[in-house]
């Protein structure tokens, strides 16, 4: 695949080398402490698997911006569609005078996303916008205010999505009250299910089901908010068939499916979206990260007479839908198209796991390996049969990662998994050298 940057690691200094250093220095005192960075390098160019840091390392990138860079930092069709269109204007505020890019972004969204239905689309900046907006069209829709979210959920850090994700440290912390008619259910999580592992679907289901009328009542509620595979929760994979059961729960009881696939979406799982791996037509879908090829772009995709119910000038924002960030998603898109990257992140799946139940075979600390297509992932525990989770020794893992110019991430409710989310553009060698990386990283801490 044809990329901008030399596909090789290369590590010319510790990492991080010294200009990096220096410009931490120097952000530490400019950049409010809330915004933490993870690995401290910074990046002058990337494109396809690999990072280029200021120090002149070259690092390999199994992280993507958090799922963004599906088509590469620089993918030529995105650049090219951005350099264009920078030239023609930049903005014009689509609720003041509209333009074509945004209108053909919506089309595309409406034949990728699952179901067959008549769809429309409204676009925003952020992952967390674009939730907070599929729950107000929920409300109107339904004239109903509860919203049910699970366990280890994540949606974003704004008001309205600090209450619908899980986790206090460090995302709620400090940061209430939170927003009202919030629900949380038991999340089907196969791994640390406390009843019969076999049967975690099943029971699952019931568990969320009954908490569900006890708690809220069904005719409360406006809408179930899933992410089909959890991202920063974990990348918790639920059983086959739980989702599509939550799904006919939700349409007997007239209650909207919102999946949120702003992580799991545009080929990240081995499919256009997660859902489709279940055969599950969510009523709204949330899309971002993966779609624009960096530029911030976001997305409610739905049912036309949901997304129609509410009056003009009730959704949007000055710059959702920016035209610059459109032509990227409408280049990002031809290129998963035209490189089969669908098809490429089930590849990746394939190398991955090949190598990480050999690693499970020496390292009893791997707890479980799963995730699907290039959304991998191991629950670090233990080990010796002792599933409580190994915080410690995830970020020992990371860190050694990091040191050998391999970017990884953690995730996880109990900060005890490491998450794999390679651009689809990464080489079969760059992933191989990656992996050995990993390896010496668990013979070295594990
Ligand atoms: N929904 C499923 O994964 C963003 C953010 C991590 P924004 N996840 C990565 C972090 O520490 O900020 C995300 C997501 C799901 C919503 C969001 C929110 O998307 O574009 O970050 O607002």
């Amino acid at each position: 695949m044809a990329t901008s940057v030399e596909q090789r690691r290369h590590l010319a200094t510790v990492i991080p080398g010294p200009r990096s250093q220096e410009l931490q220095a120097r952000k530490l005192a400019a950049v409010s402490a809330g915004v933490g960075t993870g690995l401290p390098v910074y990046v002058e160019r990337a494109d396809g698997g690999i990072l280029v840091d200021v120090d002149g390392n070259q690092l390999i990138d199994f992280g993507s911006g958090i799922a963004v860079t599906t088509v590469g930092a620089s993918a030529p069709r995105v650049v090219q569609a951005v350099k264009r269109q920078v030239e023609d204007f930049t903005h014009t505020c689509f609720m003041v005078t509209p333009y074509e890019e945004y209108v053909a972004v919506c089309e595309k969204l409406a034949l990728l996303t699952p179901g067959d239905h008549e769809k429309r689309s409204a676009l925003f900046n952020s992952g967390a916008e674009a939730v907070e907006n599929a729950v107000k069209l929920a409300r109107a829709f339904t004239g109903r205010a509860a919203v049910v979210a699970f366990d280890h959920a994540y949606h974003g850090r704004t008001n309205l999505t600090m209450a619908l994700t899980a986790k206090n440290m460090p995302y709620k912390q400090g940061f209430g009250p939170f927003a009202g008619e919030v629900y949380r259910a038991p999340m089907a999580y196969p791994y640390r299910w406390i009843g019969d592992r076999e049967r975690v679907a099943g029971e699952a289901f019931e568990a969320f089901a009954s908490q569900v009328r006890a708690q809220v009542g069904e005719q409360n509620v406006a809408a179930v908010i899933i992410e089909p595979i959890q991202g920063e929760g974990g990348f918790i994979v639920p059983p086959a068939g739980w989702l599509r059961q939550v799904a006919e729960w939700c349409r007997e009881h007239g209650i909207l499916l919102i999946a949120d696939e702003i992580q799991t979406g545009f080929c990240r799982t081995g499919d256009w979206f997660a859902c489709d791996h279940e055969g599950v037509v969510p009523d709204l879908i949330t899309t971002a990260k993966g779609m624009a090829g960096g530029l911030p772009l976001a997305a409610v995709t739905g049912r036309a007479e949901v997304m129609d119910v509410v009056s003009p000038g009730s959704l949007g924002g000055t710059y959702g839908g920016n035209p610059v960030a459109c032509v990227a998603a409408l280049a990002a898109i031809e290129t998963m198209e035209a490189d089969d990257l669908c098809g490429r992140a089930r590849e990746i799946e394939g190398l991955f796991k090949a190598r990480l139940h050999r690693l499970a075979e020496k390292f009893d600390v791997i707890g479980e390996i799963r995730g699907r297509g290039a959304m991998v992932a191991v629950e670090l525990v233990l080990g010796g049969g002792d599933t409580t989770p190994a915080p410690e020794l995830t970020a020992a893992v990371n860190r050694h990662c990091h040191s050998q110019g391999l970017v990884t991430l953690t995730a996880g409710t109990f900060g005890n998994v490491l998450r794999f989310l390679p651009p689809l553009t990464i080489s079969d060698e760059l992933l191989g050298e990656g992996l050995d990386i990993l390896e010496q990283a668990f013979v070295a801490n594990a």
